[in-house]
């Protein structure tokens, strides 16, 4: 028998009075009278009076000057050039970055800047992420210092478009098994040749530095490429737009084919090897989009909750009074919440050094899941008038499922937190 723990459970256990005021000093219970279901648990006071100012600095742009132009760019699939200039003279481009004419913010006021996009259209924030978290950042992390003091500071002010090109037409999921390939000049010192193709890559016919991932032929081992544009002869490098997507419309999308393409030795990431390089950039992109989500289902939940004010059915009484839409909003609200606040942590614990991959892959997945979720209820409210697109709902909707499948689908995600809770690979 354990007698100490024996005797630990037969000893009298203190009586409440016994205990210092202090300690149980529970005084007055007040609780605040007005609940916000704008910010139900207040996660407004989890940050400092900078990042509340730079989130306002971009709502302010986002309803002022994206929101006008979202139906038109939507509708048309024409995403407007000058929006990355735009961001960039505000500063919202790789705006965690030190240096190279970043703002140097933190992850947390990056995540909300994302969200302020992502409330307008998850299209405007897919622009914005891949020329940020994606190839500003890949350059940064990996690039020679001469390439990160030539093509950064144009990048960050939108001078310049960079595109991350990782996905191909035989390999998404699984971008390890890339076809891709460098070879080494057979002439030209100093050269590899680029051969292959990528696909859905966002901004790509607009890039004027295009992130690509190659395998080397020598060893065949995955490496990183600033590809510029500019230096490409003609023949070498076509970007060709992909057309008529049923989402995701307000961004450019398109594809990358390499055909011998040369690129200096120069503008290979010296260090990095293997999916290491893309992974580090995707953790970081990732992380935007977990914030991201949130603000779209943000505005779908604004836009349902005054369309059930306003819509009077039955006995002229608004939608809002029923408790089945009442139940929508509520859980829609709930989810939001939550997602706002881990994604929060998780900002904090990457700016602290404490943030794992897993960590991103959980919020990642959870944040789309719930966004796409909710905001494919919330479309119901507005029955047939969901159908419209001046309600703006089924924009939304339509984005957040390509939102859960870029940058990982979200069974891939589970998969990842799969190997980690459990040791057990599922990929090979
Ligand atoms: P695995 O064996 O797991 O890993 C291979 C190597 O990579 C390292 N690694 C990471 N490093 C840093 N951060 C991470 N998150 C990392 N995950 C893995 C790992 O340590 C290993 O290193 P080493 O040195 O041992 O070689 O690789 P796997 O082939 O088994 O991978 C499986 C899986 C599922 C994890 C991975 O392939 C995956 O995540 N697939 C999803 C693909 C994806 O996310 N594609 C995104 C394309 S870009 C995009 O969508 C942009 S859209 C943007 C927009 O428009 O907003
Ligand atoms: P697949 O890999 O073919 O997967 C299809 C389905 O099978 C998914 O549901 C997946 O979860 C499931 N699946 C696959 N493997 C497994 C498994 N082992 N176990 C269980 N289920 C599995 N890529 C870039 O590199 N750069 C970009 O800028 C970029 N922008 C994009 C923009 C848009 C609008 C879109 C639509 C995509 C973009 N992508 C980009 C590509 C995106 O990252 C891929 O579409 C995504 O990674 C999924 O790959 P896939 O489409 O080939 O699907």
């Amino acid at each position: 028998m354990n007698t100490s723990l024996f005797r630990a459970a037969s000893r009298p256990a203190a009586r409440l009075s016994q205990i210092p005021a202090t300690s149980r000093s529970i005084a007055v219970r007040r609780y605040a009278t007005a609940f916000n279901w704008e910010d139900p648990l207040l996660a407004s006071e989890l940050y400092t009076d900078d990042e509340l100012a730079i989130q306002e600095t971009a709502r302010q742009y986002c309803q002022e000057r994206l929101q006008p132009r979202v139906l038109d760019a939507y509708r048309n699939e024409n995403y407007d050039r000058k929006i990355l200039e735009e961001m960039g003279e505000l500063g919202l481009l790789g705006a965690s970055i030190e240096g190279y004419g970043c703002a140097g913010v933190s992850t947390v006021a990056s995540g909300l800047i994302t969200k302020e996009v992502e409330r307008v259209d998850s299209g405007y924030r897919s622009g914005m992420s891949v020329q940020s978290s994606l190839a500003m950042t890949a350059i940064h992390e990996f690039g020679t210092q001469e390439l990160k003091e030539r093509l950064l500071p144009g990048l960050a002010k939108g001078k310049l478009a960079g595109c991350f090109g990782l996905t191909e037409p035989n390999h998404g999921s699984d971008p390890g098994s890339m076809e891709t390939i460098a070879r080494v000049h057979p002439t030209q010192k100093g050269v590899y040749l680029l051969s292959g193709s990528k696909t859905w890559i966002t901004n790509s016919p607009i890039s004027d530095v295009l992130i690509v991932w190659a395998k080397l032929q020598s060893t065949g081992k995955i490496r990183g490429f600033a590809v510029e544009r500019s230096k490409c002869p003609p023949g070498t490098l076509e970007t060709p737009a992909l057309k008529n997507k049923s989402a995701l419309r307000a961004s450019i999308t398109g594809m990358i084919q390499l055909d011998n393409c040369p690129v200096a030795v120069e503008n290979m990431f010296p260090v990095v090897e293997g999916l290491t390089g893309p992974f580090t950039c995707l953790n970081s992109a990732r992380l935007g989009i977990a914030f991201g989500a949130m603000g779209a289902l943000e505005d779908c939940i604004n836009r349902a909750r005054t369309y059930a004010l306003e819509r009077k059915q039955f006995k002229g009484n608004p939608l809002a009074k029923y408790q089945l839409i009442q139940k929508k909003l509520a859980d829609a609200v709930t989810d939001a919440t939550y997602g706002t606040l881990a994604a929060t942590q998780v900002a904090r614990l990457k700016d602290a050094g404490k943030c794992t991959p897993e960590m991103i892959s959980l919020i990642k997945r959870q944040n789309c899941d719930r966004a796409l979720a909710n905001s494919r209820i919330l479309q119901e409210v507005f029955g047939g008038n969901a159908a419209s697109d001046e309600y703006h709902i089924a924009r939304h909707v339509a984005n957040l499922f390509v939102v859960q499948t870029y940058e990982g689908q979200s069974d891939i995600h589970a998969l990842i937190l799969g190997r980690a809770i459990t040791g057990v690979q599922a990929f090979v």
